[in-house]
């Protein structure tokens, strides 16, 4: 059974605590608990991961090598910052898509540069939660190929 790690960046553990006009009133919780019941649907194991710091992402991107066979990244605003990031899933050789609640090209202009996309397979934005069910059933696709 394929197995994907999804893994949230910085400040997304507030999920549905505030600026629900941006980001929603589905918290993180209720996000999991989608995302596993969809994974019993397709067929597919799924593994969470939050962190507010760059290098504990970067941590579990390194784990994930050898265990998981993709990763579904919301690596939050790091996105436009973190070349770490970027090299790290360059690293790993594993397929990753990038996810974004929000429509970021809708948004700010620093929003609209990404270092992630360049080692990512495809990106996903601007569907909400339903983007995190989206990503798994693209990533199902992709590394049954
Ligand atoms: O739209 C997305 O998913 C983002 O990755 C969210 C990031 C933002 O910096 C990216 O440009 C787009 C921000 C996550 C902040 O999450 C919050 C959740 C609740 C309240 C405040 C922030």
């Amino acid at each position: 059974m394929p197995s994907f790690l999804i893994l949230n960046g910085p400040n997304l553990n507030l999920l549905g605590t505030r600026q629900p006009e941006v980001y929603g009133r589905t918290t993180l919780a209720d996000i999991e608990r989608m995302c596993t019941d969809h994974a019993v649907k397709i067929g597919v194991s799924v593994t969470f991961a939050q962190s507010n710091h760059e290098g504990v992402m970067i941590d579990h991107i390194h784990a994930a090598r050898g265990v998981h066979d993709g990763i579904i990244l919301n690596a939050g605003a790091y996105t436009h910052t973190s070349i770490a990031l970027m090299d790290a899933i360059a690293s790993v050789e594993l397929p990753a898509i990038e996810l974004h609640l929000s429509n970021v090209h809708a948004r700010e202009e620093f929003r609209h540069k990404s270092y992630i996309s360049k080692v990512c397979v495809g990106i996903i934005c601007g569907f909400g939660a339903y983007g995190y069910v989206l990503s798994m059933d693209a990533m199902k696709v992709r590394v049954s190929d």
